[in-house]
């Protein structure tokens, strides 16, 4: 799969390209990401991106110059822009991704685009989350982590069979690993019982408790036989 990003901090991505299983499906030819200076497209000697708004506000705007020159030539490929107002992320989004052999990775700043570069050249607006961010590039670096994952022969890539059983719509139940005591704080007793059918009622209730707690709104579309 290749990936493009477009940013005026390509910089901002040598940590996260390098490093775990995007590093690693990167250097197994899984991954290919490629990185565009959007500074390069900038207007006259200062390389502007951007400008007032028209009707007058706080805040900057990025002009359509530059990111017309980029996302046009890019046309056939799935073009997202990652901004507040865009539609959740969610791993269906990431699952959807991971399966086009490309996808084109925008990362906005400033306190927006031009409408009009949204208009003719980004097919998919969309948001890391219910927080503004100072600029795309996080987004683009969880898209891309989220995708890496999912790719076949990535080395970390769930079991797709045994995974799914897991995903039954609710948070992860906790985890423990040895000591089975440190300073007195045990390990809760089931776990350590080999009762495979209580253990798995166990992770159960904790998901449901868990999801009640944290997530209630995950709870509205499961069916009730949870
Ligand atoms: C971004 C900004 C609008 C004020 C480009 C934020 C946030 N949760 C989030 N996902 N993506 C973002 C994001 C993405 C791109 C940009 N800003 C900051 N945006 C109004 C400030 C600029």
């Amino acid at each position: 799969m290749k990936i493009r990003v477009v940013t005026m901090f390509p910089e901002y991505f040598e940590g996260p390209l390098d490093v775990s299983i995007v590093g690693r499906a990167i250097e197994d030819g899984i991954l290919e990401v490629e990185l565009i200076d959007l500074r390069e497209h900038g207007l006259g000697k200062h390389k502007q991106l951007d400008d007032t708004p028209f009707g007058g506000g706080p805040g900057m705007v990025m002009r359509i110059e530059p990111l017309a020159g980029v996302l046009e030539p890019l046309e056939n490929t799935h073009r997202v822009l990652f901004t507040p107002s865009g539609h959740p992320m969610k791993q269906e989004t990431l699952d959807r991704w991971a399966a086009l052999e490309e996808i084109t990775f925008v990362c906005g700043r400033y306190e927006g685009v031009d409408q009009r570069v949204i208009d003719h050249f980004i097919d998919e607006e969309t948001s890391l989350g219910d927080y503004v961010l100072a600029g795309g590039e996080v987004a683009a670096a969880a898209a891309i982590e989220g995708i890496a994952r999912l790719l076949p022969g990535v080395v970390g890539n769930p079991d797709s069979t045994v995974f799914e059983s897991f995903r039954d719509g609710l948070l992860e139940e906790p985890v423990y690993t040895r000591p089975a005591e440190f300073r007195g704080w045990k390990v809760p007793e089931i776990l350590l019982s080999g009762d495979h059918a209580r253990i798995e009622a166990w992770r159960k209730e904790q998901r449901l408790q868990r999801t009640r707690e944290r997530r209630p709104d995950l709870l509205d579309g499961l069916p009730s036989d949870n």
